[in-house]
């Protein structure tokens, strides 16, 4: 089809649509605008637009809550019955075993757009560990490639960009040499992208010749590890267990026995880590049982009246937080997608850059003026039919990087890692110095080469020099 015929018939599509507004420009386009812009809006899915649009665009019904639920229930932390240390016992054994076999990859989703941070660029290129000012990306490699050492395999690790981000995080890699690790275990793809509205349900123009877009949200990494071709090379691979986690969390566990045991042994297609919430309001999903199903009730969707309910004994009945890390069956994203499957999308009001439709001005608005859509990776767990709750300890695994200052900022994160780092020498029979207030007179940083978990250090503390106050020590 010439590009005249191809105008003409996307232009009859966007009139159906009440779209047309996106060929406005089209007079003071060139030949190669032209086709970049139609090529553009012959990618969008019209079938569900209008009533995307509707539902969650104009008259947005918010999220639907199920009519029932109640608190979910998880594995605790340390086991507490006898038969529960059997269980995990044997939990741990598996999960090494998986592991051993090269049956369980990493994955991290680092599509976002950090914009809270304010950091200008892909955000796992933040430095951020105390010494050695390592990037997240640094840690979660040398991570990976400790692991393949510790239980003899060849980790494969797969990394989810953006359109937006894809190139950048590419050329961060290269310029590292893959911090060490084989460039052919480690699987780049772009998650799908969603395209930005008005209030008032109109596609907003980033240019006179693009669409304005946004990544499609952590859930579009269910339909990108498919479309991408990942799904089919952890086939190649013998690869069975993903281990997903976000570009922001540093403490992270990757390759945790004990998580992947469980969620084995219980025979689970997608299961979750949750820790006690710090408080009732905390802005963490709430782990919930609704039909049977495990299910995160986002924090703003919990009403405060349920979010503040306590059980007799005073503690929180909603207690559990979603910390976003999951474990998920290779076989279940393949099923998914094979017969098709939608995750309800959440409606974010965003400052979007875009073109006035009349003057073809730019506009760079000071306040929210646009609408962008994403889907939620945790939404995907009532789809699966069996699904656990590991609870975990926060100081030993979550310590995200999201904002400048306060909560969650680099300051704090950096605080966590070196307490971590003090509590597995403590636990290896390690005396660190100590401050008045009891915090630790000495900035520690453990890299992954020397251990990836409490143990590992214990193994090693003969090679662990007697520590002095004020000392600053990189062990590795
Ligand atoms: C998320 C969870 C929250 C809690 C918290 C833990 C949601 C809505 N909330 O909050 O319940 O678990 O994390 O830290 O998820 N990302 C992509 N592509 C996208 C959007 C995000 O890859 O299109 C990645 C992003 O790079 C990051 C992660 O997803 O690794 C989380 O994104 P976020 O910072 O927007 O999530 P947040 O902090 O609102």
């Amino acid at each position: 089809m010439d590009i005249q015929q191809r105008y003409k018939s996307v232009l009859q599509v966007l009139k159906n649509y009440n779209q047309q507004h996106l060929l406005n420009f089209w007079d003071v386009l060139d030949n190669s605008e032209r086709v970049k812009l139609l090529n553009q809006i012959e990618d969008i899915e019209f079938s569900s637009l209008a009533q995307k649009i509707d539902r969650y665009v104009i008259n947005p019904v918010g999220t639907i809550l199920p009519k029932s639920f109640s608190a979910a229930p998880a594995y605790p932390a340390k086991p507490k019955t006898d038969e529960q240390k059997k269980k995990y016992h044997e939990a741990i054994e598996l999960g090494k075993e998986l592991i051993s076999a090269g049956k369980v990859a990493a994955f991290v989703v680092a599509g976002g757009q950090g914009t809270r941070l304010g950091f200008d660029g892909p955000k796992g290129d933040f430095p951020i560990s105390p010494i050695e000012n390592k990037t997240l990306f640094r840690i979660f490699a040398e991570t990976v490639k400790a692991a393949g050492k510790k239980y003899g395999f060849e980790p494969v690790w797969y990394v989810m960009t953006s359109p937006l981000n894809h190139g950048q995080t590419l050329g961060i890699f290269a310029r590292n040499d893959y911090y060490g690790l084989k460039k052919e275990d480690i699987f780049f793809f772009p998650q799908g992208t969603e395209v930005n509205y008005s209030a008032d349900g109109k596609i907003l123009l980033a240019e006179k010749d693009e669409l304005a877009v946004s990544p499609d949200g952590h859930g579009g990494s269910l339909k990108a590890l498919y479309k991408s071709g990942a799904v089919a090379d952890m086939k190649d691979r013998g690869i069975e267990y993903i281990s997903y986690f976000q570009v922001d969390n540093p403490l992270i566990n990757i390759f945790d026995p004990l998580f992947v045991g469980l969620h084995a042994m219980d025979g689970a297609q997608m299961s979750s880590k949750s820790v006690f919430k710090s408080g009732p309001l905390e802005k963490v999903g709430n782990f919930c049982l609704a039909d049977g199903k495990v299910t995160v009730i986002e924090y703003s969707d919990l009403a405060e009246e349920l979010a503040q309910k306590k059980k007799p004994d005073g503690s929180l009945v909603f207690s559990m937080g979603s910390i976003a890390i999951h474990m998920i069956n290779r076989s279940f994203v393949d099923a998914l997608n094979n017969k098709g499957f939608a995750l309800p999308y959440h409606k974010a009001v965003k400052k979007i850059p875009c073109i006035d439709i009349q003057s073809g001005r730019k506009i760079e608005p000071d306040s929210p003026n646009g609408i962008k859509l994403e889907t939620f990776v945790f939404d995907a767990l009532p789809l699966a039919e069996k699904s656990i709750i590991l609870e975990t300890i926060r100081s030993e695994e979550f310590a995200p990087v999201k904002n400048a200052e306060g909560a969650d900022s680099p300051a704090v994160t950096k605080q966590m890692m070196i307490a971590l780092a003090v509590s597995w020498l403590h636990s290896a029979g390690i005396e660190v110095p100590k401050k008045a207030d009891s915090s630790p007179d000495c900035i520690i940083e453990i890299a992954p080469s020397f251990a990836i978990c409490r143990e590992d250090v214990t193994a090693v503390r003969d090679k662990i020099l007697p520590i002095k106050p004020g000392d600053m020590i990189y062990l590795e």
